[in-house]
C-alpha cells in the first residue's frame, strides 16, 4: 500500500528518490502505533535524508501476530513454491540492482531458493525392527536483528534460510540503516509473497530489539552485531521462552604473512582485508602478522600501496575507493582508538587521524600501525574502522599461539607458498573461516594461485579450493570435506 504518510521523496546529489518510511507489516507499510519517527542521515555529509517510523513493543507484537497468522498457511506451502518465490525475489533485486554487495544479495537469495527442497532428515538405526527417522520442520516466527555494515546482505543472510525452511519472520534493521530494507520490502510485495511471511521493522535495539529477543511467541532469534548486545540477547531469550539463539559477533582476525609469500599479492590481500567497507566488516583482517625476515619490506610496500590506491570520497566520486564511517558514534570511537594507539607507542606508517578534506562527513584516513605489541589496546579490541595493526613474528608455533590469543574467533587468513604449512595453519587457527592463498606449480611450471581455501568449522570443515589462473580467470577445483 502506498500512501503519502508512509512514503517520502527526497533529493540527494541532484537525484530524486522515493522511499517507504512505514513499518512493513502484513505486506503493508504502516505508521508506528505511537506515531514516533526517527531520522536517518547521509554519512558522507551528515545531512538528514528522511524520517522513518520507529517500532516499539506494541508494533513488534503486531508484527509477531501477523507472522503467526501467516504461518498457519505458509507452513503448508511446498518447498518448490518457497523456492520459486525466493528466486522471483532474486530476479527483482537483479532488475533493480546497482553493484557493491547487491550481487551477493542476489546469489544469497538464489542459494537459499535452491536449498528449500533439500532440507533432509535422517533414518536412525534403533537396533531392531523399527523405522525411526528425523524430519526438519519450520519452527514458526523467527526474530532477526541485523547491523548496518552490509544492510541488505545481512538481511538476506537471515531471511533467506528462515524462509527457505518454511518459517515466518520479524526482522529489525539497524537504526543507522533502515532505508534499503524498506525498498527491499516493496519487492517482497511485488514477488507475491503471502502477507505476514516477512515483516520488517525500523527501530532501536533497547526497545524494538529487546521486544523481539524477549518475545514469548518468537521461537528463534538470529543476531549479528556487537558481543555486548549478543550477551543481552542471550539473556533475554533465556529469561523469556528459552528461544533458540544464533549469534554472529565481532572479530579481531589475524592475517598471517609468511616469509615465502608473494609480497605484492599479500599486500593487496591485506589491503582488501582491512579497508573493504572502510574496515566495518566483522571478519576484517585487523591484526596483520608478518614474519620478521620480510617485516620491513612488507610495511614499506603496504604503506606505499595504501598511499597510491586508497582514496577517500563521497558516493558519486568515481575515483573514491573508500567511503565514510557509518555515523558520528563510530567516527568518534575509531578516533579514540587512533589516539590510544599513538599513546601506547605504535608507529603510524600512514594515516592516523580523520580526514581534513571531508569536514562534514565521517571520514577516517586509512591507517597502518606498525610495531604493535600484543598487550596494546588496539591489538585486542575491535576497532571497526580502516585501521590495521602490524605485528612481527618469528616462528610458526609462535604465530599460532599469538593469533589464537584473542576473545574472538571469527576469521583468519594465511599467505604462504607452502601447501603443508597452509593446511597446518587452517587446522591450528581457532577461527570459523580460514582463507589461504597458496601457490603451486603446474605441469607447465607456471605459478598458479589456489585462491580462497575456506575452512568452515562447525559443520565439520569444508575446503573450497578455487584455482586462480594467470589470466585472472578462476576455475573451481572442487570441495574436500573433513569430518
Ligand atoms: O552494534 P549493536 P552497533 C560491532 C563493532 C561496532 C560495535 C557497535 O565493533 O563498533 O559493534 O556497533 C540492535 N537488544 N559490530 O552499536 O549495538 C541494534 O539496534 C536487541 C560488529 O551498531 O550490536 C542493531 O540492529 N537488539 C558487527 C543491532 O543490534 C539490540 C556489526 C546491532 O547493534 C539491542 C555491527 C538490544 N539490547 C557492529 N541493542 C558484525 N559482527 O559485523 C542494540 N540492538
Amino acid at each position: 500500500t502506498v500512501s503519502s504518510k508512509t512514503h517520502v521523496s527526497f533529493k540527494q546529489y541532484g537525484k530524486e528518490y522515493k522511499v517507504p518510511t512505514g513499518l512493513f507489516i502484513n505486506n503493508q507499510f504502516v505508521p508506528s502505533l505511537s506515531g514516533k519517527k526517527f531520522e536517518t542521515t547521509n554519512p558522507c555529509n551528515g545531512e538528514k535524508l528522511v524520517e522513518v517510523y520507529e517500532a516499539d513493543k506494541n508494533d513488534v507484537n503486531l508484527a509477531v501476530e501477523a507472522a503467526k497468522n501467516a504461518f498457519v498457511k505458509w507452513k503448508k506451502v511446498t518447498s518448490y513454491e518457497r523456492s520459486r518465490l525466493l528466486n522471483k525475489l532474486a530476479d527483482l533485486v537483479e532488475r533493480d540492482s546497482l553493484t557493491i554487495d547487491i550481487p551477493a544479495v542476489i546469489k544469497c537469495l538464489r542459494y537459499y531458493a535452491g536449498f528449500a527442497d533439500k532440507v533432509f532428515g535422517k533414518v536412525v538405526d534403533m537396533q531392531g525392527d523399527f523405522l525411526t527417522y528425523t524430519k526438519h520442520e519450520p519452527i514458526g516466527v523467527c526474530g532477526l536483528i541485523i547491523p548496518w555494515n552490509f544492510p541488505l546482505l545481512m538481511l538476506t543472510w537471515k531471511l533467506g534460510p528462515a524462509i527457505a525452511c518454511g518459517n515466518v519472520c520479524v526482522l529489525k534493521t539497524s537504526e543507522k540503516t533502515p532505508l534499503s530494507a524498506l525498498k527491499f520490502a516493496e519487492l517482497i510485495v511485488e514477488a507475491d509473497f503471502p502477507a505476514g511471511v516477512f515483516n520488517i521493522l525500523s527501530g532501536f535495539g533497547p526497545v524494538a530489539g529487546e521486544a523481539i529477543s524477549g518475545h514469548m511467541d518468537i521461537r528463534k532469534v538470529a543476531f549479528t552485531g556487537s558481543a555486548a548486545v549478543g550477551r543481552k540477547i542471550m539473556t533475554s531469550a533465556a529469561a523469556s521462552n528459552l528461544k533458540k539463539v544464533s549469534l554472529e559477533l565481532g572479530g579481531k582476525s589475524p592475517n598471517i604473512v609468511f616469509k615465502d609469500a608473494n609480497l605484492d599479492d599479500a599486500v593487496a590481500a591485506a589491503s582488501i582485508g582491512i579497508f573493504l567497507n572502510s574496515g566495518q566488516c566483522c571478519c576484517a583482517g585487523s591484526r596483520v602478522f608478518v614474519q620478521e625476515e620480510i617485516y620491513d619490506e612488507f610495511c614499506k610496500k603496504f604503506a606505499q600501496h595504501t598511499k597510491e590506491k586508497k582514496t577517500l570520497g563521497e558516493i558519486h566520486d568515481k575515483k573514491a575507493t573508500n567511503g565514510p564511517l557509518i555515523d558520528e558514534i563510530q567516527f568518534q570511537k575509531v578516533q579514540q582508538y587512533l589516539d590510544i594507539g599513538k599513546k601506547e607507542g605504535a608507529t603510524v606508517l600512514i594515516g592516523g587521524s580523520k580526514s581534513d578534506l571531508h569536514n562534514d562527513g565521517y571520514f577516517v584516513q586509512p591507517t597502518l600501525f606498525a610495531d604493535v605489541t600484543d598487550n596494546m589496546t588496539i591489538a585486542k579490541e575491535e576497532i571497526f574502522g580502516p585501521v590495521a595493526c602490524i605485528f612481527k613474528f618469528k616462528t610458526v608455533e609462535e604465530v599460532i599461539e599469538r593469533a589464537n590469543n584473542t576473545n574472538f574467533g571469527l576469521a583468519a587468513a594465511v599467505h604462504t607458498r607452502d601447501i603443508n604449512l597452509a593446511f597446518t595453519m587452517a587446522n591450528e587457527l581457532q577461527a570459523g573461516t580460514v582463507w589461504t592463498k597458496i601457490f603451486v606449480t603446474n605441469l607447465s611450471s607456471k605459478t598458479e594461485d589456489i585462491d580462497l581455501i575456506r575452512f568452515f568449522q562447525g559443520y565439520g570443515k569444508v575446503t573450497d579450493a578455487n584455482v586462480m589462473m594467470e589470466d585472472g580467470k578462476s576455475k573451481n577445483c572442487g570441495f574436500v570435506h573433513f569430518e
